[in-house]
């Protein structure tokens, strides 16, 4: 399709501004056709950017290796360009709105030169779901509109439900690398160097610009930035919720099932907690979403979830056939890897996979590497970041109702971390604002290789929202507040904080986690009815210690060891919120939080 063809005149527009700006050799509006998934395909083989994989054992799937400046997404080149610097809040890097456009419009003059402009019409969310929205993407990248067709809904029926005067959210997406007359990326992934990538968020009017990378979050807008960033805007205006949460069913042995939604800080195993395999027999859990949940009240005084997302964009390292073998049969077929190591007969291979190098590979960086297992300097062969693009369609536990356009109605919400000591197994919250501090309060333990800080410190990430949230975390906290003070709480999900990471003194894992966990479900799934052996103690409703049947290797003081009240350990948690973590919200902290505070601080010493 032309774009003197397009329908939406105020789409039209914008298109046609960003053309006269970016000044492309060619403008081409996507459909979303498997044609044209596959042409975009060809281009990257012909650019050499695309290695095509066995077609034996991974058929239709492609490996990609991106450049090392462009790996993760950025959070310190991410911003939130509210008017009011005091509405990004002080968790979000923030910058005038005018001087970064400004900034930006001077990076993105000329940038699609040589190349050609894509234009990507998205629903996230079913397509004409109404808790959907749709947002329009402009790239130069065809690894983005391959990566978009398996990660959203795209294309021509997107636009018809566009019509000619709908909502979308417009998305300027260019890698910053334009081309010479003649020049080809001849291998060499386009992207610009760090000091130029920025990935803004303009909140009142609902844009996204995006520059200089190609990699994940900061380039496939529709998820972190319109699903999360944009879109939690829009949900706290709108009355409803945008969250950074898996979405699973669970069914028990009686066929009764229910849907559990989860927040998990990045590298908790959110998406192994999506596709876990039950150990207890009878219970089934299937998968509606791994990464983020969209939320609106039903008719019924019910939230209703649905997955905005189309597809897995799951971190490969770690992924195995024991620690999810639903994600593993996922990515057998048409998935893009990118950043992971390529065997001699082009199959794939990382670190964590389950089994050992088989010979020499190439590394994430194109160069030979064989596994050398004495040696623990050795640098991996896939980068830590490395990911899988999977459709979320071949997930073999992909539960039926998971593109149902009216959601599904939501029991529970959990809050998780890393937390070694303290916090138990699971504790139920004893009433809606209790869950809401539970959620303000999550953290989870970082490892020294990964970020810049003592090992075993905690890192708070509350609501596992901290990069995700397009505002004021303190306003963001009062929107949580205010949905159980304007709703029928019996209605509500009930809220659980669960923690599969608990460690004994020697540092060894306590709970077995992954499949093990279905028994936390169930007594969750037993408690949103009222059932389940439960204890009140000050920080919550705890399972009693034979509330949760044993699995092998943990012993009965294993058992009471993480499901007892640490009043030592969360006088110290309290502490820590109160002199370290809720400072940092200033004025916009509500202050039912800290009555929250007061009142758990207060149970402890009685
Ligand atoms: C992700 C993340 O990539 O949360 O999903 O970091
Ligand atoms: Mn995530």
């Amino acid at each position: 399709m032309q774009v003197s063809e397009l329908k939406h005149a105020k789409l039209k527009t914008w298109v046609e501004e960003a053309v006269a700006l970016m000044t492309p050799d060619a403008v081409e509006v996507c459909d979303g056709s498997k044609a044209e998934y596959d042409r975009m395909i060809q281009l990257n083989l012909d650019a050499g950017l695309a290695t095509k994989l066995n077609e034996e054992k991974l058929p239709g799937c492609y490996l990609f290796r991106s450049d090392p400046s462009d790996v993760a997404r950025v959070e310190a080149r991410t911003y939130i360009a509210a008017k009011s610097k005091d509405d990004a809040g002080p968790t979000n890097n923030w910058v005038d709105p005018a001087e970064l456009k400004k900034t930006m419009s001077d990076l993105y003059r000329g940038s699609m030169k040589g190349r050609t402009m894509y234009v990507i019409p998205f629903s996230m969310g079913p397509v004409g779901s109404g808790i959907a929205k749709i947002g329009v993407q402009i790239t130069d990248s065809p690894y983005v509109v391959i990566n978009m067709h398996i990660m959203a809904r795209v294309g021509t029926k997107v636009l018809d439900v566009l019509g000619s005067d709908g909502f979308f959210v417009p998305c300027y997406h260019s890698v910053g690398k334009p081309l010479g007359p003649g020049e080809k990326d001849n291998g060499k992934w386009p992207c610009a160097p760090l000091d130029k990538k920025y990935i803004s968020h303009f909140p009142e009017s609902r844009e996204i610009w995006s520059y200089g990378s190609g990699y994940g979050g900061n380039a496939l807008l529709g998820k972190k930035c319109l699903a999360l960033r944009i879109a939690s805007v829009l949900a706290r205006d709108e009355g409803w919720l945008a969250e950074h949460m898996l979405i699973l069913k669970i069914t028990n042995p009686q066929g009764e099932s229910k849907f559990v939604t989860g927040a998990f800080p990045s590298a908790c195993g959110k998406t192994n907690l999506a596709m876990l395999i039950p150990t207890l027999p009878g219970w089934k859990v299937e998968t509606v979403g791994d990464d983020i949940a969209w939320m609106k009240f039903g008719k019924d005084g019910r939230l209703y979830a649905i997955n905005p997302e189309a597809g897995f964009f799951g971190v490969a390292p770690g992924t195995n056939n024991e620690s999810n073998r639903n994600a593993m049969e996922t990515i057998k077929s048409n998935t893009i890897y990118t950043n992971v190591a390529l065997t001699k007969d082009k199959n794939v291979w990382w670190e964590g996979i389950g089994y050992d190098a088989p010979g020499e590979l190439i590394d994430w960086n194109g160069n030979p590497w064989v596994q050398d297992k004495g040696n623990k300097e050795q640098k991996p062969a896939a980068h830590p970041n490395s990911r899988f693009t999977g459709p979320a369609k071949q997930c073999p536990a992909i539960a039926k109702e998971w593109q149902d356009p009216a959601g599904v109605p939501i029991s529970a919400f959990l809050f998780g971390g890393r937390r070694p000591k303290t916090i138990p197994l699971v504790n139920q919250a004893k009433s809606w604002i209790h869950g809401v501090f539970m959620g303000s309060i999550v953290g989870s333990e970082v490892t020294a290789a990964a970020l810049d800080v003592k090992a075993g410190t905690i890192r708070r990430d509350p609501f596992a929202m901290l990069p995700f949230c397009g505002y004021h975390m303190g306003d963001y906290f009062k929107h949580w507040v205010n949905i159980g003070a304007t709703h029928d709480e019996s209605k509500l999900p009930k809220i659980f904080f669960v923690n599969w990471f608990r460690k004994d003194d020697a540092g060894k894992f306590i709970w077995p986690g992954y499949g093990e966990n279905s028994r936390v479900l169930a007594w969750i799934f037993d408690r949103c009815d009222g059932k389940g052996k439960s204890v009140d103690t000050p920080i919550g409703i705890l399972p009693t210690p034979d509330a949760i049947e044993r699995p092998a290797g943990v012993s009965e003081s294993d058992m009471a060891e993480i499901l007892k009240v640490d009043i030592e350990g969360w006088k110290a948690e309290i502490a820590d919120v109160r002199a370290n973590h809720y400072p940092k919200f200033g004025g916009k902290l509500p202050q039912e939080l800290n009555a929250e505070l007061d009142a758990i601080e207060k149970r402890l010493n009685g």
